[in-house]
């Protein structure tokens, strides 16, 4: 029976990583799921596996030395999974020192932990595509330059090198892959996936709402920013599938996952859309542009732009090279970017809306 340590439970990676490791790989273990103590912790994304008999649930923070060094002490883990992180791009230029805090301090105390206390625990950093940010070429592979825009670009970096140093000058089993965008129907609302499909369900009840009154009901249209940069989208239930691959070579090795396709924010937009049966329209241009509906000849607006959602810095365009982990360890995703949106749509339609 191994040992796993999961940081960051209650996120969308954690979980889709505990509830892989206990329901579908094929690997006897014990998952302890790290989460930070909290007046109200959502469990939402943990309610599949919470009551498995091999989960459980374990206070840790990676701000804080002392219960990084417990865990390790304590539990001996053969793995341990850091998926724990300020994983909101968007907010690290207003929190920077947290983020660096957290995704660059953190991850040195997990190493530290893991050298003083259990030396063959194997130790995986999630890392970045926004790594590269200000891309030099597309797609991007491991050798691409190191080009964050963002202080959360910077904190990920600054971790891959602690983990590459851990690796050389310690002999830990450490890796740092690079992960492109993945998300799913656990995804946080502020990222844009998610926004846009929890926004969709809203406004589709709204509709509905809008006829049935006789067109008399008000609708707040969803707000976004930048719909022109471009991401490399996959499911997060894939992603932690490569994660578990990248754990257990022969010899640590980093690589990528990502989807080897790119979409931009307004083509997520058009999909979700339309797989929620609205067929509507752009109009305007810059800030003033709009998507809406004509409905009993009212022009609808359902999605309009607002600059308090662009960055300081944008990554304009993101397309990941993840040929290396395809065809030395097998990996091979499953879900397409059309199957992607068609599922968040979906569930946040039936059950998770708004
Ligand atoms: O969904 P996002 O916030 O994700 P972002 O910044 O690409 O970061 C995600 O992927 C990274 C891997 O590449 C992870 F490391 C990171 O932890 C996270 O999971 O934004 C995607 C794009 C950006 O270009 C942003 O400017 O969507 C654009 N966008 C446009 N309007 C918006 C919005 N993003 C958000 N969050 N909210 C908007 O209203």
């Amino acid at each position: 029976m191994k040992n796993v340590v999961v940081t960051g439970i209650l996120g969308q990676d954690g979980a889709n990583m505990a509830e892989y490791l206990l329901s579908r790989c094929n690997i006897s273990c014990k998952v302890y799921g790290m989460m930070r103590r909290s007046a109200n912790p959502n469990f939402v994304n943990t309610k599949n596996f919470e009551n498995h008999p091999n989960f459980q649930f374990i206070y840790g923070d990676l701000s804080d030395e002392v219960s990084i060094d417990k865990i390790v002490k304590d539990i001996q883990p053969d793995y341990f999974i850091n998926f724990a992180a300020n994983s909101f791009v968007g907010c690290s230029w207003d929190m920077p020192l947290q983020v660096m805090e957290v995704n660059t301090i953190g991850v040195l105390r997990c190493l530290e932990s893991i050298r003083k206390f259990k030396q063959d625990c194997r130790f995986y950093s999630a890392g970045s595509s926004e790594e590269w940010g200000d891309v030099d070429y597309s797609p991007q592979d491991i050798d691409h330059k190191i080009k964050p825009r963002s202080p959360y670009g910077a904190s990920k970096a600054a971790a891959r090198h602690l983990v590459k140093v851990y690796r050389e000058s310690h002999g830990l089993y450490a890796i740092h892959g690079i992960l492109f965008n993945h998300e799913g129907t656990k995804r946080g609302e502020e990222f844009v996936t998610r926004k846009i499909t929890k926004n969709i369900a809203r406004l589709k009840r709204s509709l509905n709402a809008y006829a049935e009154s006789g067109y008399q009901s008000s609708i707040a249209p969803m707000e976004l920013g930048n719909l022109d940069a471009k991401r490399d989208w996959s499911d997060s239930e894939d992603f932690v599938e490569g994660v578990w691959l990248m754990m257990n070579q022969d010899a640590p090795k980093d690589y990528i996952l990502s989807s080897g396709e790119t979409h931009s924010i307004r083509e997520f937009v058009e999909k979700a859309f339309s797989f929620a049966e609205i067929n509507g329209e752009w109009k305007g241009e810059g800030l003033d542009e709009e998507f809406g509906i004509y409905m009993n000849s009212d022009w609808i607006t359902l999605l309009k732009i607002n600059k308090e959602f662009f960055r300081p810095a944008e990554v304009d365009l993101l397309l990941g090279d993840s040929t290396p982990i395809r065809q030395e360890l097998g990996w091979k995703p499953k879900v397409s970017f059309d199957k992607l949106v068609q599922k968040m749509v979906d569930y946040d339609l039936n059950e998770g809306g708004v």
